[in-house]
C-alpha cells in the first residue's frame, strides 16, 4: 500500500486513451475523476458515462465523476495526463494549484519534446511516463473503441520518482485489466514509440486509411519504406543501433496489431483538431538537425499534414 493508493485517479483529457483508462480503472473499483477541457463539446453535470467496446465486441459502461479544472475541489494525488501533446503544458498548468506535493503524475501521450518541461515545472511531484501500444479511438465523446489491446510500459521521468515509487504505481494499478509493465529506461521506449508514430500516423492521415492499409496501398507502402529508412538513420546517429535495426519489424508489428485502428493523427485531421505532428515528425526533424541528419521524408509528412489541415 502507498500513501496514494486509495486516492482517486484524476484523468486530464477525455480522448480515446483517457476514456480507455477511465473505463478500466473505474470498472475495477478505483475512484476516477475526469477533468474536461473548458472547450469540451458536451456539457456535464458532475458525472459522465464512459462506454467501451472491446476488441472482442463486448460493451461495458461506467459512470465516473467529471468536471472542468475550475470546478475541482479535492486535491489531486494521482494524475494521468492524456491530453494532446500540444495541450499538455496548458492543461497541467490549469490544475497546478490542485496538485498535492508528492503527487504522482503519469504522462500518457504520444510524442516527445514536452516531458522535460513538465518534470521541471512539477519538480515537487513524482512524474512518470506511460507508453501505450493500444489502438483506441473515440466513436463519439466518452465512447471508446479498443481496436487493439496493447501494453503500457511505465517508467520514471523525474528524479523524484524512485524505483520503489514505480513498483508502487504498478502495484496500485494491478487488477484493472490494463496490461502494464515497467522499465528503468523509459526514454528509450519513448524514442521507439516516437519512431513508430512518425512512421505510421502521418501516412494514415495522408492516405485517409486505417493503419493496416499502409501495407496494402502501393504509394503508402513506398513512403513507409522511405520514412522508416530515414528514421533508422536518425536512430543510428543517436547511437541507438539496436532500435534502428529492429525498427522495420517493430513498425510492421504495430501496424498488423492495430490494423483496424484509425491513428490519432488520422482522427485529429478528420475532426479538424490540431494534430500532434510537430511533436512527432516535427520532433524527428529537430533531432535530425541536432545530429546533422537530413530528414526530407519527415519534413514532407509535416508539410502534408499542415496542408491537409488548411484544406479542412
Ligand atoms: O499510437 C498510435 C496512434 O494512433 O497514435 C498507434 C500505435 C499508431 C495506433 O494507432
Amino acid at each position: 500500500m502507498t500513501e496514494h493508493t486509495n486516492n482517486p485517479w484524476h484523468i486530464l483529457g477525455a480522448g480515446a486513451i483517457g476514456c480507455l483508462w477511465a473505463s478500466h480503472l473505474s470498472g475495477n473499483k478505483r475512484r476516477v475523476h475526469l477533468i474536461l477541457s473548458p472547450r469540451h463539446a458536451t456539457p456535464v453535470k458532475g458525472t459522465v458515462d464512459v462506454h467501451l467496446k472491446t476488441q472482442q465486441g463486448l460493451r461495458k459502461s461506467v459512470t465516473v465523476n467529471a468536471s472542468s479544472a475550475r470546478e475541482l475541489v479535492a486535491p489531486i494525488n494521482n494524475l494521468i495526463v492524456s491530453t494532446k501533446a500540444n495541450q499538455v503544458l496548458d492543461a497541467t498548468q490549469s490544475v497546478a494549484d490542485h496538485i498535492a506535493p508528492g503527487a504522482r503524475i503519469v504522462l500518457l501521450l504520444n510524442g516527445m519534446g514536452f516531458q522535460q518541461a513538465v518534470t521541471a515545472k512539477f519538480s515537487h511531484c513524482k512524474v512518470f511516463a506511460g507508453v501505450a501500444t493500444d489502438g483506441a479511438w473515440l466513436k463519439q465523446p466518452f465512447d471508446v473503441v479498443q481496436a487493439g489491446k496493447g501494453v503500457t510500459t511505465l517508467g520514471a521521468l523525474s528524479c523524484a520518482a524512485s524505483t520503489q515509487d514505480l513498483t508502487a504505481l504498478l502495484h496500485d494499478l494491478r487488477n484493472t485489466g490494463l496490461l502494464l509493465k515497467t522499465t528503468a529506461t523509459i526514454e528509450k521506449v519513448l524514442l521507439e514509440k516516437l519512431m513508430v508514430n512518425a512512421a505510421i500516423n502521418g501516412l494514415t492521415a495522408i492516405h485517409n486509411c486505417p493503419n493496416g492499409k499502409l501495407l496494402e496501398i502501393p504509394a503508402a507502402r513506398a513512403q513507409l519504406r522511405h520514412l522508416v529508412a530515414e528514421l533508422q538513420i536518425v536512430l543510428q546517429a543517436s547511437n541507438e543501433e539496436q532500435l534502428a535495426a529492429l525498427l522495420p519489424q517493430t513498425v510492421r508489428q504495430v501496424i498488423e496489431h492495430t490494423s483496424q485502428n484509425f491513428s490519432s493523427t488520422y482522427q485529429d485531421v478528420k475532426h479538424r483538431r490540431q494534430t500532434e505532428i510537430d511533436f512527432i515528425n516535427g520532433y524527428v526533424r529537430k533531432l535530425g538537425q541536432q545530429l546533422g541528419v537530413d530528414t526530407p521524408y519527415n519534413q514532407e509528412v509535416v508539410a502534408a499534414i499542415r496542408a491537409l489541415k488548411r484544406c479542412g
